[in-house]
């Protein structure tokens, strides 16, 4: 299908929070380099998000801070929306789902369900606070956990085991609202019959989407449909929300994910008439840029309210990307564990590019990826800085010492291999950079941007103008050299800015400036041009385009994790549930205890051999902030073990400590060091590590099983 026209939209964040980096490298950076790319392609594109400002979540957070939902969305959704404005994040229209056009839009949508008949009525029990006057959400009601005994357990999810719970599992289920008990009320919902649904999903995804889409994201699509769809209630007892818009529905709202998806069409509306252009017309390729945790919601669950209303496109892909953790662990909120982008904003100023750079050349496109400082670091310095700045710089310092400071011209009768070559690179790059955004692969389309640069150092290193510059006096044709070098590295340059523009807009704004040249130059079509800058023109003097990442930065950095990581404690309402970047109730975020490995047999357990030892000895391993060289005492034996506790431990406190040692492990060199075993540690859920060891002292040697 050609496609006349591109409606792009990025999941609406809860306005109950800052955004962290893990929602900017899951959705939204993605979402704004397809579509700063298809602009400069002058496709037709409209790029649409905004607040997500109902829901409990939000509820949750005005109790906890002691505000109303009102208050807390309109601070959150100030904070959310700058910090996408300062990243470059270039939306056509950032709105929030409590303006009118979304009340009555998401009204209008649920009501011409409703007059269709495609809502099941259907009364249950649910739990009620009854001097609140109000029935509870499941997030509402608190009680022992049957799991894990902890006493402050939701009705929808334990936050220490991790277990999904409903209200009825809790013992001693209280209100978080009050003190009074709890009465069970009936009360009555609108329930969507996914059910009837799943014979088109099935139709619609498994067999038309099954290679156009994500593996990550097919897959998760196909394992609920193969498990079979359930009806679900599109309507929640609460006074937060958009009222349900029928006769006898007093005290109920939308169900948020109901109403917030329909966010979509009313931002529309806001940004323009021309808005059933791009719902509407079947040639609208409809886009839906979000994180993993909220696959099921964009791709059965709203296509299927799109199809029972009737008359709207569906989408045609649905990019999600997986998890950002941050330092080897998973991102959460409620413990601090994030780097929020309002905070980064701070501590870096006008290093935007910087991060958008690290993030996507390390989003998780198909699997979950660690964000760390040194990562951010390494990335900055080695290529950001020392590869594209470096490469930049360079042409125009000599350009400005060896031709007088402006763009010197390309003589054909001298042209070689190498500068045929480079130019060929350019167009191929240009060709492999579309090839990777049409598909969804930005870290493959930036790492292109970095290796075109990285050519392009080495044929000036192999070119050497610098040194041929010293012959030119007694033999003043080599000059000609010197310009076609110069010439095809500005040149180069140029199309380095329209192909990084997409990835690093800042970044190619301040070579625009640098070049003299206006913003039009940045359109696609241009790029794989070798005369994007006229002969003869006066170029500024270089700015550098990037800067060094110090150590003391990332130290400060990682100090700053730590020292914001929150112990996870579960106090009522100490929480900040389900953004982006944290699973939801159904998949608990849950960092203290990881899944269980697969089934083993006693056998086996049996091939380890676990040992008691103490330690005798313990020092730093030379350039490896992780290390330590511990000596053991194993009774029968003493020898070395490298473990990856440094960070943890300083060598001095620990020698002495008892420890379990993987007696058998087969030995392993590290750092020139050979490692004889491993010693177990156990991981507390804030990161901390505590010796796995005898609680009481135990020979050394002694087999432990
Ligand atoms: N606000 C959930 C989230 O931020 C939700 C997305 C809505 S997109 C329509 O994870
Ligand atoms: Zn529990």
């Amino acid at each position: 299908m050609e496609f006349k026209r591109h409606l792009v939209t990025a999941a609406l964040p809860y306005a109950n929070g800052p955004v962290h980096i893990g929602h900017l490298a899951g959705c939204y950076l993605p979402a704004d380099i397809y579509v700063r790319y298809l602009r400069a392609q002058k496709r037709d594109v409209k790029f649409v998000c905004g607040s997500d400002e109902h829901g409990v979540p939000i509820t949750i957070r005005a109790m906890k801070e002691g505000i109303t939902p009102q208050d807390v969305v309109d601070k959150y959704n100030a904070i959310i929306r700058d910090s996408f404005a300062d990243m470059g994040i270039s939306f056509d229209i950032y709105s929030r789902t409590s303006n009118k056009t979304h009340h009555e839009t998401a009204q209008a949508f649920f009501r011409k369900l409703y007059d269709n008949g495609v809502f099941e009525e259907r009364e249950s029990e649910q739990y009620y606070d009854a001097e609140k006057n109000t029935f509870l959400a499941d997030r509402y009601i608190i009680g022992t956990c049957p799991v894990c005994s902890n006493e402050n357990a939701y009705g929808d999810q334990c936050e220490k085991c991790g277990s999904t719970l409903s209200p009825e599992q809790l013992i001693n289920p209280r209100s978080a609202l009050s003190s009074a008990p709890l009465v069970k009320k009936k009360t009555k919902h609108w329930y969507f019959p996914l059910d009837k649904y799943e014979p088109w999903l099935k139709e619609w995804i498994s067999e038309g989407k099954k290679d156009q889409w994500k593996p990550n994201v097919y897959g998760q699509c196909k394992s609920w449909l193969d498990s079979g769809l359930q009806p679900r209630a599109m309507t929640r007892d609460s006074n937060w929300g958009v009222p349900v818009p029928i006769e006898g529905a007093d005290g109920k709202v939308l169900y948020v994910w109901f109403d917030a998806p329909i966010g979509y069409i009313s931002a529309t509306k806001e940004l323009t008439t021309q808005w059933a252009d791009y719902w509407c017309q079947e040639d609208t390729k409809l886009v839906h840029f979000i994180g993993k945790d909220n696959i099921v919601f964009h791709c059965i669950i709203f296509p299927s309210m799109l199809k029972a209303h009737g008359g709207f496109v569906l989408p045609d892909n649905v990019p999600a990307n997986e998890f950002l953790n941050i330092e080897g662990q998973k991102v959460s909120t409620s413990r601090n564990w994030a780097v929020w982008v309002d905070e980064y904003l701070k501590d870096f100023p006008g290093q935007q590019d910087v991060l958008r750079y690290v993030l996507c050349a390390n989003a998780p496109e198909s699997k979950d990826n660690d964000f760390t400082w040194k990562d951010f670091q390494d990335r900055t310095n080695n290529e950001l800085v020392s590869v594209f700045g470096n490469f930049v710089n360079r042409a125009f310092v000599l350009m400005h010492k060896l031709c007088g400071g402006r763009v010197p011209a390309l003589h054909t009768d001298v042209m070689d291999d190498a500068d045929r070559a480079l130019i060929a690179e350019i167009s191929n790059t240009k060709n492999s950079i579309e090839q990777c955004l049409e598909n969804y692969r930005f870290r493959d389309g930036l790492f292109e941007v970095i290796d075109l640069a990285r050519k392009a150092n080495k044929y000036m290193q192999d070119k050497e103008p610098w040194i041929v510059a010293k012959a030119v006096a007694a033999e003043p044709e080599k000059q000609k050299l010197i310009d076609n070098c110069l010439h095809l590295c500005l040149q180069l340059t140029a199309n380095l800015a329209i192909l990084a523009n997409p990835f690093l807009p800042h970044t190619a704004q301040k070579m625009c400036y640098m070049m003299k040249v206006v913003d039009r130059m940045l359109e696609w079509e241009n790029a794989g041009r070798t005369d994007l800058l006229k002969v003869s023109y006066p170029l500024r003097a270089p700015e550098l385009l990037f800067r060094k990442v110090e150590d003391a930065e990332v130290a400060a950095q990682v100090e700053k994790l730590h020292n914001n990581l929150k112990k996870a404690t579960t106090p009522v309402m100490d929480n900040n549930t389900t953004p982006q970047q944290e699973a939801p109730a159904t998949e608990a975020e849950n960092p203290q205890y990881q899944p269980q490995k697969p089934e083993i047999t006693i056998d086996d357990f049996m091939k380890i051999d676990l040992r008691v030892a103490t330690i005798v000895k313990a020092q730093k391993v030379e350039k490896a902030d992780k290390l330590l060289q511990l000596e053991l005492d194993l009774g029968y034996e003493t020898r070395t073990v490298l473990s990856g506790i440094a960070m943890h431990f300083k060598p001095e406190d620990i020698v002495g400590k008892q420890v379990t040692v993987v007696a058998n492990l087969a030995p392993r060199k590290m750092r020139g060091i050979e490692s004889k075993g491993m010693i177990l540690m156990a991981q507390n859920a804030d990161g901390g590590l505590v010796f796995a060891a005898p609680v009481v002292p135990a020979d050394n040697g002694g087999e432990v099983r």
